[in-house]
């Protein structure tokens, strides 16, 4: 595997970081050989992978352009490279660093803002979605091109997975990002807040309660492509029930909408 860790990198370090902030960044964590394997895995898996998907695991931005898709889920279940790049190796070594417990890997997702198209990701912690006790759980988000402000880079509130249960969310009007913070923007969100900007083969890695968003893409021809990794640890255990209602309904309200 060609790795560029760059410091820090041992694991006490990348632990405290995590503990203290929230998150992790490692720029990069993926060289330059290793990151055009691969986004061409990822755009031989755009035409070959895509039609398999249910509707309810690839939305676009636009339905009636199969180009503009923004977002996947569960691309270990229809793809081996892409089950080994979240079940084996470094991402996976990272989460279990970080979340001091055995990684239990869940979800590898895509997540895109095409150029001029690409909406915001509305603030929001991952848990409130994931319906887990305790909280246990990490995202790592690999950057597949450069990302900036310009191009919707992800914004994280630094130490915002050390407040007492939940921000209260609501529903939001993104595709993908059901529910947003509605009290987002207090004076410690302001003060706290860092912008994550990098190059291809960052990788990102956030605890489940950390708030985090991302402004839409307002380059006209630079698109924003990046990977998720979604991981619980052991001792996460999912409220099943409540995670299928709340899929149930969401995926409802979408077809209704004409949205899936
Ligand atoms: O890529 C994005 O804009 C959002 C990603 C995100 O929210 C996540 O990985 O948890």
């Amino acid at each position: 595997m060609s790795l560029a860790m760059s410091a820090p990198s041992d694991a006490s370090t990348l632990k405290q970081d995590f503990d203290r902030d929230g998150y992790i960044a490692i720029r990069p964590l993926f060289d330059a050989a290793k990151m055009a394997e691969i986004n061409r895995e990822l755009d031989r898996y755009l035409r070959d992978a895509v039609p398999k998907m249910k509707d309810t695991e690839v939305y676009y931005e636009d339905r009636a352009d199969r180009t503009s898709v923004k977002q996947m889920m569960y691309l270990e279940k229809y793809d081996d490279y892409f089950a080994e790049l979240l079940q084996s190796g470094v991402v996976y070594d990272l989460a279990e660093t970080v979340l001091g417990e055995r990684a239990i890997p869940q979800n590898m997702e895509y997540f895109n803002k095409p150029p001029g198209i690409g909406k915001q990701t509305p603030p929001h912690q991952d848990g409130y979605y994931f319906k887990i006790a305790p909280p246990q759980a990490v995202t790592g988000w690999l950057a597949l091109e450069p990302v900036d402000d310009e191009n919707g880079c992800l914004n994280y509130v630094r130490g915002s997975h050390l407040g007492d249960g939940w921000r209260p969310h609501g529903r939001s009007e993104i595709l993908g990002f059901s529910q947003g913070v509605t009290n987002f923007g207090t004076p410690d969100d302001v003060a706290n807040t860092v912008t994550m900007p990098g190059g291809a083969g960052m990788m990102l890695m956030h605890h489940c309660k950390t708030v985090h968003w991302a402004s839409p893409n307002r380059s006209p021809t630079r698109s924003r492509r990046a990977l998720g990794f979604v991981f619980f640890g052991e001792s996460a255990r999912p409220d099943e029930e409540a995670k299928r209602a709340y899929q149930a309904k969401l995926d409802a309200e979408l077809a209704a909408a004409g949205k899936i």
